[in-house]
């Protein structure tokens, strides 16, 4: 559908092609199967799904062309909770101008149906105010408080002229309505800076625990690091004293460059699922796959099941964007009925679902092969699989 004529018809045309995306239906992509989990064939949430409001100056005197004076250019890394009957994802849209907002859009079944709330997110400030906020990560705590913990990106206070360098900590929200936030102090822990912090939703030893992922510098992950966990005591004044690796990085692996816990851990009778995703460089640049692994029920330090290699890796057209060859994950909603809707993002661009129940995740952490670390024993794992399944016949 063209967009010309008046003013008028021309905004009839934009809401029309608007609504057609937002109803439009999603449905599992046959062409894809492994049998952890089903794609979908559309996206569940991209800019184009922002209110023609949020983008459009729809004031025919101010604005005779009907032009998008505030585009939203890409929706992507939501973070995801499941709240009075709606799949609410807090996505982060990044407008022209680069910078990323959350927006909440809900929707009532999961995959498709996707609603922008009113307006983005105003998070309130501490006294060192953010340049740039993404990637939240929501937990429902047993403390009754639902956490928003995010990244928020600022100068780096040692800049001396560099204005490209920049400083990544851990923000944190809080909210018991999801409508009225409470800003916290940032985490202060051991590593000079911090991204991909998320908190585990149960206490430990009473305490509150989060995952983290220690940095040297903005992009760099501490060398030797990986996901960590810390404490913290009070969260109204978030202090780690000690960040124990619990998933280190590893050569020749999925997560070589660098690591991250995506959204909380999802609670099993076998024990925590958590879902990560795993960096390494490659000639084309940084690539960017998920991977699933368990930690133990009362330990979360301690790392039972991690299958080898990527759980998602971007597929098809998943593959092109911003920042191409990436997906990543700081999303999913368990239901009571075993289903898991993993969301995720593609190229840093737009969010995507994918669906399995945590029986299914379960016995793939469980029963995948570890990563056999070198060419010898991941051929020997096939062997193995091969005469297993010639002895079947
Ligand atoms: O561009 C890919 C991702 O890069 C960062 O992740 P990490 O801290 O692990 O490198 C984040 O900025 C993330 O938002 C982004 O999708």
């Amino acid at each position: 559908m063209k967009i010309e004529g008046t003013f008028s018809e021309k905004l009839a045309a934009l809401r029309s092609r608007h609504a057609g995306l937002l109803n439009r239906r999603n449905e599992v992509d046959g062409r894809f199967y492994n049998g952890v989990y089903e794609r979908y064939v559309h996206p569940v949430v991209t800019g184009e799904h922002a209110p023609i409001e949020w983008q459009y100056d729809l004031n025919p005197s101010t604005n005779p062309h009907l032009m998008a004076r505030l585009p939203v250019h890409s929706a992507f890394n939501p973070g995801a909770i499941f709240w009075r009957g709606k799949y609410i994802l807090c996505v982060r849209c990044e407008g022209v101008d680069r910078k990323s907002f959350f927006a909440l859009v809900e929707s009532d079944n999961g995959v498709d149906g996707f609603r922008f709330r009113d307006q983005p997110l105003q998070v309130p400030e501490t006294d060192r105010p953010d340049t740039n906020l993404y990637d939240m990560r929501f937990t429902v705590h047993e403390d009754g408080y639902v956490y928003g913990i995010f990244c928020t990106e600022r100068p780096h206070p040692e800049a001396n002229g560099d204005v490209s360098a920049a400083e990544a900590q851990c923000g944190v929200i809080r909210s018991r309505d999801l409508e009225e936030w409470e800003r916290l102090p940032d985490l202060v822990s051991p590593s000079s800076q911090q991204r991909n912090a998320v908190m585990h939703p149960e206490y430990v030893n009473g305490r509150y625990a989060l995952y983290t992922r220690p940095q040297d510098g903005f992009i760099e992950a501490t060398e030797d690091g990986g996901i960590g966990l810390g404490f913290v005591e009070d969260m109204a004044h978030p202090v780690i004293r000690d960040e124990i690796i619990i998933d280190r990085r590893a050569y020749h692996t999925v997560n070589e460059f660098k690591n991250g816990q995506g959204p909380a851990p999802i609670k099993t009778t076998r024990g925590w699922l958590h879902l990560c995703h795993g960096v390494r460089p490659t000639a084309a640049g940084m690539r960017y796959v998920l991977y699933l692994m368990v930690t133990d029920l009362t330990d979360p330090a301690r790392v039972i099941a991690k299958p080898g290699g990527h759980f998602i890796a971007p597929w098809g057209d998943e593959r092109v964007g911003d920042c191409g060859n990436v997906t990543f994950a700081n999303g999913w909603i368990d239901r009571e009925d075993g289903r898991v809707f993993i969301y995720y993002a593609s190229s840093d661009t737009r969010c995507h679902v994918a669906m399995s129940t945590t029986e299914r995740l379960v016995d793939y952490a469980f029963n995948t092969p570890p990563d056999g670390l070198s060419t010898r024993a991941c051929v020997q794992q096939r062997w193995d699989l091969i005469e297993r399944n010639l002895s079947l016949v």
